[in-house]
């Protein structure tokens, strides 16, 4: 990049004066949205500084309970739930949390305008060996009046109605990457100062790629349109790619073109990943870069959810390839 480029890009803008910046540019924001984004980056920042000294402190490995999944919680699980819900509590902009360690709605502040869900740690086979792991979160507008009690209706959105979605990442350097439905921003932080900086600007997804992204050792456990695309896959001399944390896996595909495929199992019928607050966020990245979601029919943003917990099969990716996998099924 040349000096008057650099100049005049807006790399290295802090994600607060970014917030501010975009904020300015929509005639009635009341600011509340910029609040929000700005709380999350907080909690981020927060468990950013947790994760990166769990190997020093007796916070890693499960902690003897179980979440609504049935799935061993792991001590950083509960911690960045905690640190996430705290930090969302005190910002004062949203009224209720659907999280993938609560078994019901948290709600927090009856007078505020936002629903959050969130994975606030997703990626729990990884947590203790030091593998990128990653937050979720989607954030939609509430339905019911402000000051009364926050209704299933509240929680229960399709993804289209997500105002703002995205995720932080945290792998060899730790990156906040968000929607607004106006293209895809990236942020990495910056430790010495403390900071997200603009670090990817409108990030756009190859339409084509050569990664794909899948549990192979389930091969035996999906349908046969799904093991006829990895066949596919391997005689096109595809690479195989699978870190085991989807954020992981997406943000690597869309940067460099793949997909990531979360199908049914012989065992899970509806696959693993959760609709609303795993699936959704993404998928609402991966449109807006230029990619697609689906659940093997149907976009994931216009399903339904008709359970918190809900589950949903996952194709994601570059829009070509996930064309091609449902081809397939
Ligand atoms: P989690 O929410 O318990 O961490 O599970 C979600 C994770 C995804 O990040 C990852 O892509 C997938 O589960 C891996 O599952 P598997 O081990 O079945 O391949
Ligand atoms: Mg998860």
């Amino acid at each position: 990049m040349n000096k008057e480029t650099l100049i005049g890009s807006s790399i290295g803008t802090t994600l607060d004066r970014f917030i501010n910046a975009k904020q300015s540019e929509f005639p009635f924001a009341t600011g509340e949205l910029s609040q929000l984004l700005r709380d999350i980056a907080l909690a981020g920042k927060i468990i950013n500084l947790e994760i990166n000294k769990s190997g020093l402190l007796d916070i890693t490995g499960a902690i003897g309970t179980t979440n609504v999944q049935g799935e061993a919680q792991q001590k950083l699980d509960v911690i960045a739930n905690v640190r996430f819900i705290r930090a969302l509590r005190n910002g004062g902009q949203v009224c209720a949390i659907v999280s993938e360690e609560d078994d019901e709605i948290v709600e927090i502040n009856k007078n505020s305008n936002y629903v959050v869900a969130m994975d606030p740690l997703d990626g729990s086979s990884n947590i203790d060996v030091n593998v990128s792991i990653g937050t979720i979160f989607s954030i939609y507008r509430r339905i019911s009046p402000i000051g009364e009690h926050v209704t299933k209706e509240d929680v229960l959105q399709n993804g289209d109605k997500q105002v703002a979605a995205g995720y932080i990442l945290y792998g060899s350097s730790t990156m906040m990457v968000y929607t607004t439905g106006h293209g895809v921003n990236g942020f990495t932080h910056e430790p010495s100062l403390g900071e997200f900086v603009l670090s990817h600007d409108n990030i756009k997804s190859p339409e084509t790629g050569t990664i794909y992204s899948v549990n192979e050792g389930s091969y035996y456990s999906f349908e046969p349109g799904v093991r006829n695309y990895i066949e596919y896959c391997k005689e096109q001399r595809y690479s195989a790619r699978y870190i085991g944390s989807l954020v992981s896996d997406f943000h690597r595909n869309m940067f460099k073109g793949g997909v990531y495929i979360y199908p049914r199992t012989d065992k899970s019928l509806n696959g693993k990943l959760r609709l609303v607050y795993e699936c959704n966020a993404l998928a609402f990245i991966a449109e807006q870069s230029g990619g697609m979601a689906t659940d093997g029919e149907r976009r994931i943003m216009e399903l339904d959810p008709l359970e918190l917990h809900q589950r949903s099969q996952l194709f994601i990716g570059s829009k070509e390839m996930v064309k091609k996998v449902m081809s397939f099924l």
